[in-house]
């Protein structure tokens, strides 16, 4: 049986993009040099060596894909700026530039009734920053404060929607401890203290806007898995208790309790690392109040007992028969339901949006020109499903931002994985709309869906 499921009236349907994934243009209009040309430019470090250079060219084109999005019907885009745009040595000479192109997309996004959501912070640091220190140093901190103040008083009449950081997990623990996103360092103790600095500059850019007089709502966006015991034992349920500690809770709890979590810090502290690098009032300071919280949800984790660094091992690959994305990603919609009932019930009543979801599938173009993508119009419709139950069940959803608009450069996956509903041709450039753009267009104009 089917019927018919609606959202809001208000609901904010938007789709998500960043900035070195999209824009290209990497050497253009006095650009500074981030952290993720270095990375993409070191040999190994990316799928076949590719970069953000050129992208989706969106530095150009954005006037196009616009109004591609004026056509889809989203009343919001969800974009980052470029940091080395702005300020290409990480200091405090504003390249006037930089910011002007942002001033286009914004009045043209306008132009076209869409709303403007800006990131600060995705991922592609300054390498002038980097090179003293990058989020480890502390400075950095007041940088950003600074390059956040520029951006409020630039576009803050016209931009009503503002966060800080996208998923600083995957900033500080992928890019400092891992070693697979930039900077590419593989040390804990530096990504506790970088992750430390990223979310005290969330609340710093939290009050500079407060303090900017500007009437917009301000928040941060999180990565957040819910994490499973592979087993119903003690062992593997105190595993994914510790995972979810390291993934989750190490962010939640410093935005929202103004404390970081014991039994993690304890688990890091017999990791060998010091949790040396919290001075008086930072705890405060990250917890500054803020408007919402960004939710970007895309799989569970499953978590066993282990001898590992941590005491903890995320299964790395689905069981038989377990739904997944092309690059093996399980597909579980009703964790975006519990993720956002949990956030609740431990953080409190607050609006949320889903900031991101969305999912890579092998896409191509058939010999009629058409781009047919099913398995993503199927992900997309359960992840709508998932996200009404939360609505029903009392959770302040204010909106959904599905990742992502356009094919784009996926880090250290290179351009293989295409996340889009806007399919891109990169030898040609050339934007073609798969058959999820067409079914999104017709969820938002009919602000619901049917569901089984
Ligand atoms: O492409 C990324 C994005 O930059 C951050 N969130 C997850 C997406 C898919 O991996």
């Amino acid at each position: 049986m089917t019927r018919q499921i609606q959202f809001p009236p208000d609901f904010l349907w938007g789709v998500a993009t960043s900035s070195y994934q999209i824009e290209g243009a990497a050497g253009e209009d006095g650009r500074g040099e981030s952290i993720w040309d270095r990375f993409s430019h070191t040999p190994g470090k990316t799928s076949n060596g590719d970069t953000g250079d050129v992208a989706c060219d969106h530095y150009h084109r954005y006037a196009d894909d616009v109004d591609l999005m004026a056509a889809l019907g989203v009343r919001a885009y969800r974009f980052s700026v470029a940091w080395p745009r702005l300020y290409p040595d990480g200091g405090t000479r504003l390249n006037r530039k930089g910011l002007d192109f942002y001033q286009r997309l914004v009045d043209r996004l306008l132009d076209r009734g869409v709303a403007p959501a800006v990131t600060l912070y995705h991922w592609d640091l300054p390498q002038a920053l980097q090179d003293r220190g990058g989020w480890t140093n502390r400075d950095t901190v007041a940088r950003f404060t600074h390059y956040a103040e520029t951006l409020y008083h630039a576009l803050g009449d016209r931009v009503g929607l503002w966060m800080t950081h996208n998923e600083p997990w995957v900033a500080g623990f992928l890019g400092n401890f891992r070693g697979v996103h930039a900077p590419g360092s593989t040390d804990l103790q530096s990504a506790l203290r970088a992750i430390h600095h990223l979310l005290l500059s969330h609340g710093e850019a939290v009050a500079a806007y407060r303090a900017s007089g500007q009437s917009g709502q301000i928040g941060i966006v999180l990565s957040l898995h819910p994490t499973y015991p592979v087993n119903d034992t003690q062992q593997d349920r105190a595993a994914a208790e510790g995972s979810d500690g390291y993934t989750n809770r190490w962010f939640l709890d410093p935005v929202f309790r103004a404390s970081y979590p014991t039994d993690t810090v304890e688990r890091f502290q017999r990791a060998g690392a010091r949790i040396d690098f919290v001075e008086d009032g930072d705890l405060a300071t990250m917890a500054e109040p803020t408007d919402f919280l960004g939710v970007n949800y895309y799989f569970p984790r499953r978590v066993s007992a282990s001898g590992s660094e941590f005491g903890w091992k995320v299964k790395e690959h689905p069981d038989p028969g377990v739904p997944t994305t092309a690059i093996g990603w399980e597909i579980t919609p009703e964790g975006l339901t519990e993720t956002l009932v949990r956030l609740r019930a431990d953080y409190g009543d607050m609006p949320f949006y889903v900031t991101e979801n969305g999912a890579p599938f092998h896409d191509q173009i058939d010999p009629d020109g058409q781009v047919r993508d099913p398995a993503r119009v199927d992900f997309l419709r359960r992840h709508f499903v998932a996200a009404q139950q939360a609505i029903e069940a009392g959770i302040d959803l204010r909106g959904y931002f599905v990742w992502s608009f356009l094919d784009n450069f996926e880090w250290a996956f290179g351009y293989t994985p295409r996340f889009g509903i806007v399919y891109v041709d990169y030898p040609t450039q050339r934007r073609i709309p798969k058959d999820s753009f067409r079914f999104y267009r017709d969820v938002i104009a009919a602000n619901g869906l049917e569901s089984e």
